[in-house]
């Protein structure tokens, strides 16, 4: 949840944006580190005054000084190729999420447990349920963080592996919840894949990352992790909510 004045990170709520985290302060060690001793080296040769006129070359230091930094690379890239790799290849998501940008708005396709799924006829079989969100205004003096609400929620179960499948009908938008450690290009003609693990339950927010058109600000993201149970009646909603409208379509009398 974004907080103001906060200068990190939100506070990881998956185990991918825990290892993301861990790699930024590694990284940032290493860099003041490196930039505390090159300032203090050049600070120090521009006030010193006196130098021994014979050395010319020391074939020890040049070897020093050319090895530290292929070592300080090494360090600073297996991190990151660890956490590239954890969070590109999973093997077996449980459910898969559809996600499509528009201008301007998000809009989802999400599975119906299979136990839930309806047979309309003996050639329809309905797994999945697509849903508009819209930024919805809160008022001002309430608590909810502005410009954040979203008009329908995404639900996600915890501690389930789900693959979040990302596209775009018009321009490129990017789909990002940073919590969860999560950001990548909604691309027109292109399906980028997600994949997330939430760690606990709550309310996660996030924006389009991509400068998409005049209403760019107002795409939000509302992402709830539930536990199972919970995520059970969402479905359970979402497809007595087909139900009522086929058979409103269906049977008029
Ligand atoms: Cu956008």
């Amino acid at each position: 949840m974004p907080s103001w004045l906060a200068l990190g990170f939100q506070d990881s709520s998956s185990p991918s944006m825990g290892e993301l985290s861990c790699l930024h302060d590694h990284v940032m060690t290493i860099m003041f580190s490196v930039i505390i001793l090159i300032t203090y080296i050049m600070v120090y040769l521009l006030v010193n005054t006196k130098y021994y006129k014979f050395l010319s070359e020391g074939t020890f230091i040049e070897t020093i000084w050319s090895m530290v930094p292929a070592f300080l690379l090494i360090i600073l890239v297996l991190p990151s190729m660890k956490v590239l790799y954890m969070m590109e290849d999973v093997k077996s998501p449980v459910l898969t999420f559809k996600i499509v940008a528009h201008q301007w708005y998000w809009s989802y396709v999400v599975p119906l447990f299979k136990n839930f799924s309806y047979s309309f006829n003996s050639f329809e079989s309905l797994s999945s349920y697509e849903f508009d969100s819209m930024l919805e205004e809160h008022s001002l003096d309430s608590d909810f963080p502005r410009l954040l609400g979203c008009s329908s929620d995404l639900f996600v179960p915890v501690n389930t592996t789900s693959r979040l499948l990302i596209t775009s009908t018009d321009v490129i938008h990017s789909f990002a919840l940073p919590s969860l450690g999560l950001k990548v290009d909604a691309l027109p003609g292109r399906i980028n894949q997600l994949f997330s693990n939430p760690s606990r339950v709550g309310s996660f927010f996030g924006q389009c990352s991509e400068i998409c058109g005049s209403n760019h600000s107002f795409m939000p993201i509302s992402l709830k992790v539930c536990g199972l149970t919970d995520y059970d009646n969402v479905s359970k909603s979402y497809l007595l909510d087909i139900v009522g409208d086929s058979l409103g379509g269906d049977f008029s009398f």
